[in-house]
């Protein structure tokens, strides 16, 4: 299948006109997630998740806008298949919603499998293979069953060994057709943003719940990943993070500890209990004042080391950070939005300063070089490891013009420079197999509801019909040269 075999880089085929090349057999993709584009909450079986409680709650979504329609995909997935079709993708990042599979899931019980609810993604995972797409799986994208969190949701254990019976349930059910299963998407933000900052569903804002969530979300994905190869032996099982390239605006060694910080709380307390089997020191030591990590059981991170086949990498911006002095109002430009709580457990020293230069419409820098840094440091700290750019896009307030079209180029731009990053990695050596642009469809943006588009598909919200932008267009001209990319826009 495409993600097995780019087995070397063939850096004779750079010399494009003008242009650069990426590897034969790269897997050219889109991403999206259930509860952002699915609607239909209460159709085929389905029970609520904390984003049904969360964005019916007044005050926690944008407009109050939920994703009860969303853009109606369970509806028009045939439609939504076909525009990938049109554009000539190979392959597409989807989720399931962990409540359509297992609606009356507890903590001590899987319940019965909602066959409606496997129906769904079976007719979309058949219609992909017949539109010659190749399906990538995340079986968990933020949609946990609500009465999981009620028994007290990610900080409780049950709830990942409950994850791990619905993922083999969900990888018995779509395999061989279905063969890479991403097991936890960003849970950098399930945790921190669902239980620190709350500006996620659950929404709390307790420090120790964060911390206990992390490492349950880490024992998920070891869980879940034995009972994934159990089920099918055959199956590529990947894990899906929203790593940062952290780095202060000038480099000064005086800034060194709040980078080393960061790092730790955001990439380092996923990265080294999943590929090396312990927990970082340095973030237990900065955190030892809001937890002493004895959730942590005996023998739970031989359960946590679980390799992945595949590590997804999700990009847009960087993080810069800088030891703040005290003495002057803290800086917190940190991208997740404001809130009385920080997601930023033990780093009180930092902060984060506005950046100049171009933003998105998130508030968020543009700067590719992130991308290049993080894919070349996961080759150099984790050679071996096959990686994948699981999502990378941005969200600009797209408009469609007297022509009927929508003239993205900010999108175009953004997506040119972060694909000339991520062959810039390839380049040097970086194991880097497919690309998943964010997003195919505007779509349900969290907490934003729908005021930020990030689709190459722009939504009509009143009609529901789909214009492909100017960057679909762009993209599908890329994917159709076989990765060739144009030297301008
Ligand atoms: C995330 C999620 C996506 C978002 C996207 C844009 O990173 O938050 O994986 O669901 O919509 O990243 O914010």
């Amino acid at each position: 299948m495409v993600f097995t075999s780019v087995d070397a880089v063939d850096t004779q085929q750079q010399d494009e006109p003008g242009g650069r090349r990426f590897p034969a057999n790269f897997a050219w993709g889109s991403a999206t997630a259930a509860y952002q584009i699915e609607g239909a909450v209460a159709e085929g079986g389905r029970t609520p998740s904390i984003w049904d409680t969360f964005s019916h709650t007044p005050g926690k979504v944008a407009g109050g806008d939920t994703g009860d329609v969303a853009v109606d995909h369970f509806h028009r997935f045939r439609e939504d298949v076909a525009i990938m079709r049109e554009l000539g993708l190979t392959t597409y990042r989807m989720s399931v919603a962990w409540p359509r599979i297992t609606p009356d899931v507890g903590p001590d019980d899987l319940g019965p499998v909602n066959q409606q609810g496997l129906a769904f993604y079976r007719a979309l995972v058949d219609e992909l293979v017949a539109a010659g797409i190749e399906p990538a799986v995340t079986l968990y994208h933020w949609d946990l069953p609500q009465a999981l969190e009620d028994a007290g949701g990610w900080t409780d254990r049950r709830t990942a060994q409950r994850f791990a019976e619905y993922a083999a349930v969900v990888a018995t059910a779509l395999a061989p057709d279905v063969q890479t299963f991403i097991t936890l998407n960003e849970p950098w933000c399930s945790a921190y943003l669902g239980y620190a900052s709350g500006v996620h569903a659950p929404g709390r804002q307790e420090p120790a719940s964060a911390l206990s969530a992390v490492h349950h979300l880490n024992l998920a994905h070891g869980l879940a990943s034995s009972a994934i190869r159990a089920a099918v032996p055959t199956a590529r099982v990947g894990l899906t993070l929203n790593l940062a390239w952290v780095h202060s605006p000038a480099g000064e060694t005086a800034d060194d500890d709040a980078v080393r910080r960061v790092d730790g709380l955001q990439n380092r307390v996923f990265l080294d209990p999943v590929l090396n089997g312990r927990y970082p020191a340095d973030v237990l030591a900065d955190t030892s004042e809001v937890t002493d990590w004895s959730f942590v059981l005996d023998g739970d991170l031989e359960l946590v080391h679980q390799v992945p086949d595949v590590l997804g990498v999700n990009y847009y911006s960087p993080t810069v950070v800088r030891q703040w002095d005290g003495d002057r109002p803290r800086e917190t430009a940190d991208g997740h939005g404001d809130t009385s709580a920080t997601p930023w457990i033990g780093c009180d020293g930092v902060e984060f300063p506005e950046q100049p230069g171009r933003h998105t419409d998130m508030g968020w820098p543009i700067d590719p070089r992130g991308l290049t840094e993080l894919l070349l440091r996961l080759h150099r700290e984790h050679p071996g490891v096959d990686l994948m750019v699981t999502e990378n896009g941005a969200a600009f307030p797209d408009v469609v013009a007297a022509d009927g079209q929508v003239h993205d180029q900010d999108r175009v731009d953004y997506l040119r420079d972060h694909l000339g990053a991520v062959l810039d990695a390839i380049e040097v050596g970086a194991p880097v197999r497919g690309y998943f642009l964010w997003s195919l469809l505007d779509n349900f943006e969290w907490s934003f509801g729908y005021s930020k588009r990030f689709g190459i598909v722009h939504i009509d919200y009143d009609t529901l019909v789909r214009t492909l932008k100017d960057s679909a267009h762009w993209y599908s001209a890329v994917v159709k040269a076989g990765g060739a990319l144009p030297a301008d826009g």
